[in-house]
């Protein structure tokens, strides 16, 4: 513990591992400014929230029913009830899967924006945008079940790709009002995955639906059963995760193109000192994508010289910023956690920020400075601060608009006063779509997992982990991700990463090819040495972990490594989760198949009974159940031991000792 003089702010080097962030934090204190940082020193959590045991549903509570020592060791009878007689289990249940609801609803409402952009555009309303991958948007056709191909003179011809786009769109659209059936995507997953769906009732019918029945069932007096409550949350998971979430990421592919590995840079030192600074910040690319394509306009170029500036730099913020990195390698300022520093520094002329993650403080920080705080959703205002400025995104008029975010920036240059902006960046390769995963392991004309299951088979992979998530201001900024991949790369694990913990990984260097003779273990480096990839991949925003279910998918059928997602050897973790949705996204891995580890834990405590049937029951239901543990090295050796049991059960935990398989090799393994 450093030291420090006063107890009510907080002392930088505890609570990050980044040096950027440190001398920010300083910077802020020297200042006077408050950040989170210094507010999660002074507001302690609320330790009956933290249990998830309170109720406040209806008007005759809220009912507290709090864990007492004699309940927890059995010395005493739970006869905990809510004045309606709600039980614990109900009360902690209720209260986790409207999180589930809550989590879903903002990824798949993300989603529902982007197929109505899609569809305006395919009706040629929003001559902005266009259609950036063809092959992609006749895969995703394919999803549908929507012919890509149209018989002219006998002969089966392409169809023209304004008229699928069309169709395309109308189907995506219709999954979020659909009532009856099941989602067009859920067919993608594995077939034994699908068919423990189909066994436990779990497929969603439609998007929308299933997060409306969670807000029914959990009003007062309806559903009174834990374990039916569990059941929609994770029935209402999977339209996120294989409907909202995945369709999005989709289509965000096809309107502005899907990611390749580019190369990027990271941390608050990508600011400029002489030209116009404008961050975009939140998860919607609709208004970034434009941003990033007007600045490079000579009129724009012009606007901002006439204002005394030498340009302009675009930089991202939480995963906006991925989704203009993996397209666009344009620089990432920061995390969730470094939003308010970034404002800090006095080189930002604009915030402009879109939907979810983004702190209401910033507002307030804003005023400290000459920095515009430009809200641009309909759905996402600020009421506060002198600062803040509201334009009306339209995707009828998306460029347009763009121009207008940049000259308020522009205009903001002259009033820009005295700077202080760390020189910390960090150079890395991001950018692993499945698609190029697949086409980085075999090949333009022969892609494939293939080359990836035979090093799992043959142990020079261990196991593939999914590490993903928020930071969170109540434990070390950026340590708990870094800690635990450190270790499963050290342990030969090839882990695939988004959102915040993908930036926590640039900024300790663990994203570029050459790491991987640092930080991984020997087989794992040989693997990245050979294909030329980083140990751990950089596979876009918290929105695309829809991506590590495609890619996991993808192993599956490369075969040898089991039928369905629930025999992998793999994980996911989310060692520093704070969202609703970093809840949504866990259950729809568990409900996958998945084993999730989670660093921060779930409000359950409160019910022992509900704990245990997300740790344990959950594995009989759907294969993959959930686990807490705080200590990320300690957690990455439960992942291991988790691993190990999946590949004894392959019967490849004696294959370490590196063999060449066959398809007859691989043949055996699957009959097994
Ligand atoms: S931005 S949801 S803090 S990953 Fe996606 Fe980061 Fe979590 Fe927001």
């Amino acid at each position: 513990m450093s030291e420090t003089t006063n107890p009510k702010v907080a002392v930088p080097e505890d609570v990050s591992i980044d040096s950027a962030t440190i001398k920010m934090l300083r910077h802020a204190q020297s200042k006077g400014v408050e950040t989170i940082f210094d507010r999660a020193v002074k507001m302690k959590q609320c330790n009956i929230g933290t249990e998830g045991i309170c109720c406040k549903i209806c008007a005759q509570g809220p009912c507290r029913l709090p864990l007492t020592k004699g309940i927890k060791d059995g010395s005493e009878k739970d006869t905990r009830v809510g004045l309606c007689g709600a039980t614990p289990e109900t009360i902690v249940a209720r209260n986790l899967i409207r999180q589930i609801a809550a989590g879903c609803a903002s990824h798949s409402d993300h989603g529902r924006s982007v197929t109505e952009t899609f569809l305006a555009m395919a009706r040629k309303e929003a001559h902005d945008y266009t259609i950036k991958d063809e092959i992609k948007l006749r895969e995703v056709a394919g999803y549908f079940g929507i012919p890509t191909t149209v018989e002219v003179d006998g002969v089966q011809v392409p169809r023209d790709k304004w008229d699928l786009a069309l169709e395309v769109g109308e189907t995506a659209l219709s999954q979020w009002g659909q009532q009856q059936g099941e989602l067009h995507y859920l067919k993608r997953a594995p077939k034994a995955t699908y068919d423990r769906w189909t066994k436990h009732g779990v497929k969603p019918r439609g998007i929308d639906r299933e997060v409306v029945e969670i807000m029914h069932r959990t009003h007062m007096g309806v559903d009174q059963d834990y374990r039916n409550l569990l059941h929609q949350g994770a029935r209402c998971s999977l339209g996120n995760g294989w409907g909202g979430s995945m369709m999005a990421t989709d289509l965000q592919d096809v309107l502005f193109g899907t990611p390749y590995p580019t190369t990027g840079k990271i941390n608050l030192g990508v600011l400029s000192r002489d030209k116009v600074n404008i961050i975009v910040h939140g998860h919607d690319p609709l208004v970034s994508e434009m941003i990033v394509c007007a600045v490079n306009l000579p009129e724009m170029q012009e606007y901002a010289r006439s204002k005394g500036a030498n340009g302009y730099v675009v930089s991202g913020m939480c995963c906006t910023a991925n989704e203009i990195l993996v397209r666009h390698g344009m620089p990432i300022a920061g995390d969730y956690l470094q939003q308010e520093l970034a404002v800090i520094t006095g080189a930002v002329e604009a915030m402009v920020v879109d939907v979810q993650c983004v702190m209401e403080s910033l507002a307030r920080v804003s005023e400290c400075y000459h920095t515009k705080f430009i809200t641009t959703m309909p759905i996402a205002k600020c009421a506060y601060g002198k600062n803040t400025v509201h334009v009306n995104f339209e995707e009828h008029a998306a460029l347009d608009k763009a121009k207008e975010i940049i000259k308020i920036a522009a205009d903001n240059f002259p009033n820009r006063g005295e700077t202080h902006i760390p020189s910390d960046t960090n150079r890395m390769v991001v950018g692993f779509s499945t698609e190029a995963i697949k086409y980085h392991l075999g090949g333009t004309f022969r892609g494939s997992f293939v080359p990836l299951n035979d090093n799992i088979i043959n142990g020079r992979i261990r196991g593939i982990v999914g590490v993903v998530g928020c930071n969170n201001a109540r434990v070390e900024h950026d340590e708990v991700h870094v800690a635990m991949i450190k270790e499963l790369v050290k342990n030969d694990c090839i882990v695939l990463t988004t959102g915040c913990s993908a930036m926590a990984c640039g900024k300790a260097g663990l994203l570029t090819p050459e790491s991987a003779a640092v930080f991984a273990g020997p087989g794992l480096a040989e693997v990245c040495e050979t294909v030329g990839i980083p140990p751990v991949l950089h596979m876009g925003s918290c929105l695309d972990n829809s991506r590590i279910l495609t890619a996991a998918t993808e192993v599956v059928k490369a075969g040898g490594l089991g039928k369905e997602l629930a025999d992998l050897p793999a994980a996911g973790a989310a060692p520093g989760w704070m969202s609703e949705k970093a809840i949504g996204i866990g259950q729809y891995f568990v409900t996958s198949g998945v084993y999730v580890m989670i660093g921060i834990p779930l409000a359950i405590a409160g019910s022992p009974v509900v704990k245990a049937h997300l740790e344990h029951d959950m594995e009989e239901l759907y294969g993959g159940k959930w686990a807490y543990e705080p200590d990320p090295v300690k957690a990455a050796h439960k992942i291991l031991a988790h691993i190990d049991v999946k590949r004894a059960a392959l019967g490849i935990d004696k294959a370490r000792e590196r063999v060449l398989m066959d398809m007859t090799d691989r043949q055996k393994i699957e009959a097994a």
